[in-house]
């Protein structure tokens, strides 16, 4: 039976139909682990919200914008600092976050006053900054607010400011993919097409889903500068809000990020007429057939193979450094969703690593076509996984390393079992030739680092339940 009810799962049944070990012969067509519906009741979900998605991972990273978050400070507070997405502006969007800090007495008598006040004041406060991100959450969604109305006044009275505004609130949808949604349509819909861009060369594309994590926009830049391509906006990544009132211009989507910016290349093809492309920017051969793909588009098919011989020479040999040493290493990777799918073939054919679980927070029908697709006979698919489960993975595989967050990270670890942080990265960029060898070296410190087999002396763990779950005898 390829769909698996897990032992912790006996009283959530339903959950069987979220977790799918691939046999030999099958595809898709025949069995697609249910995904992007409510989670079931009882199970602890790894999932963020609709709020989160929105701020958190695409309007967060925009380099010159107060982020103005409409809600109790919790809201604020819990999205900052979690990401690391530096930019050439002193990374200013990383070091402040603003909150209309509502409270229970607003619950009441409503928050836009105290929405207006904050505006202001942040505004004030910061006079060369003159463009905003308002967010509503669940408490100011849920009493009736209209931050609407609320900017446009402001932008009437100041002026000079531009302020946009994503109604995000954390219940709507299922999961932070909403959020993606919500902010997607909606800055296409009010702000792409406001502003024309200073256009520089024949070659004009959006990069569409990098996020600039730890410096990935850069490498991407790099690249495409020395291919004589402009970018008009990295949606979103080391970018101004004004890029991306631009983004109407380019000749080109070049997408990365499917799942939480496929909406406004698609949105961007039916009002526009730009096509849209779909790549992989992690994974050393991977970027190979992406700038082999962009180059094609637009006739500059030397410019990328130049590009691609110089980076080669660099890095083809450090990567074979690694490849060496972690061929045969298995592994898991439990992120958001589109990681699986970009990562799972490129491990395997850059590295001969073997991923034997994979589990997707958010991801729709279509990246668990993609990842089942381009994954392994005998892996286990798992949608919305919740920790009991993680933990009845872990005894039934061997994994050398997993790539997940800190939370779960952290949790594994007390199994001695390395992580490697697969949202923010330990030490990137992860993307590009120079990232798919930071990749490499960051997986082989943790698996060959010899804290573990230390860790393995320590008295106290052979005691602790945790050890005897991890099923390893020290
Ligand atoms: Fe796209 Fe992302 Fe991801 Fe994502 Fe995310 Fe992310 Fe992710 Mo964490 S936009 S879907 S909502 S690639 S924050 S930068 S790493 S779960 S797989």
């Amino acid at each position: 039976m390829p769909l698996k009810l897990f032992c912790c799962d006996e009283c959530i049944p339903e959950r069987q139909n979220h977790v799918y070990v691939k046999e030999e012969g099958e595809d898709t067509t025949q069995f697609l682990p249910l995904s992007n519906i409510e989670t079931i009741p009882g199970s602890l979900s790894e999932r963020g919200c609709s709020y989160c998605g929105a701020k958190l991972v695409i309007g967060g990273v925009i380099k010159d914008c107060i982020q103005m978050i409409h809600g109790p400070v919790g809201c604020a507070y819990d999205t900052w600092h979690t990401k690391r997405y530096p930019s050439d502006n002193d990374n200013f969007q990383l070091k402040y976050i603003w909150s209309s800090d509502t409270k229970e007495k607003h619950i009441i008598f409503g928050a836009e006053k105290q929405l207006k006040k904050a505006i202001k004041e942040a505004f004030k406060e910061f006079p060369e900054i003159k463009r905003m991100f308002v967010y509503t959450t669940c408490t100011t969604a849920l009493i009736g607010d209209n931050p609407k109305a609320v900017c446009r006044e402001i932008e009437e009275e100041l002026g000079d400011v531009d302020i946009f505004v994503v109604e995000c609130p954390g219940f709507a949808g299922v999961s932070q993919s909403k959020g993606h949604h919500e902010l997607n349509i909606g800055w296409m819909r009010d702000k792409v097409g406001t502003l024309e861009p200073e256009i520089t060369s024949k070659y004009t594309i959006n990069v569409i889903g990098d996020y600039n994590i730890q410096g990935d926009t850069y490498v991407l830049q790099k690249y495409l500068d020395k291919m004589g391509i402009q970018v008009i906006a990295h949606f979103t990544g080391n970018v101004t809000y004004d890029q991306l009132r631009c983004m109407h211009r380019a000749k080109l989507n070049v997408v990365n990020c499917a799942r939480s910016a496929g909406y406004i290349a698609n949105e961007l093809k039916r009002v526009y007429d730009i096509p849209r492309m779909d790549v992989d920017t992690w994974g050393f051969e991977y970027v190979k057939v992406a700038l082999r793909k962009i180059g094609a588009f637009f006739g500059l098919e030397d410019k990328a193979e130049e590009v691609i011989s110089e980076e080669v020479a660099k890095y083809e040999g450090k990567l074979a450094w690694y490849k060496e040493r972690l061929k045969g290493k298995q592994i898991c990777i439990w992120t958001g969703g589109p990681r699986l799918w970009h990562w799972t073939k490129a491990l395997e054919d850059d590295l001969g690593m073997e991923v034997v679980a994979m589990s997707s927070k958010f991801g729709h029908q279509e990246d668990f076509e993609k990842v089942i697709a381009r994954g392994r006979v005998g892996t286990i698919y798992i949608d919305d996984g919740n920790e009991l489960e993680f933990f009845e993975v872990l005894e039934s595989i061997h994994t050398d390393l997993i790539l997940t967050g800190p939370r779960v990270g952290d949790l594994v670890k007390k199994l001695h079992i390395p992580y490697i942080n697969g949202h923010a990265y330990h030490n990137g960029p992860y993307m590009g030739f120079e990232g798919a060898v930071n990749m490499a070296r960051d997986m082989y410190n943790a698996i060959y680092s010899p804290m573990w087999s230390l860790a393995g002396k320590d008295p106290r763990v052979v005691d602790s339940p945790m050890w005897s779950l991890a099923g390893k005898d020290p």
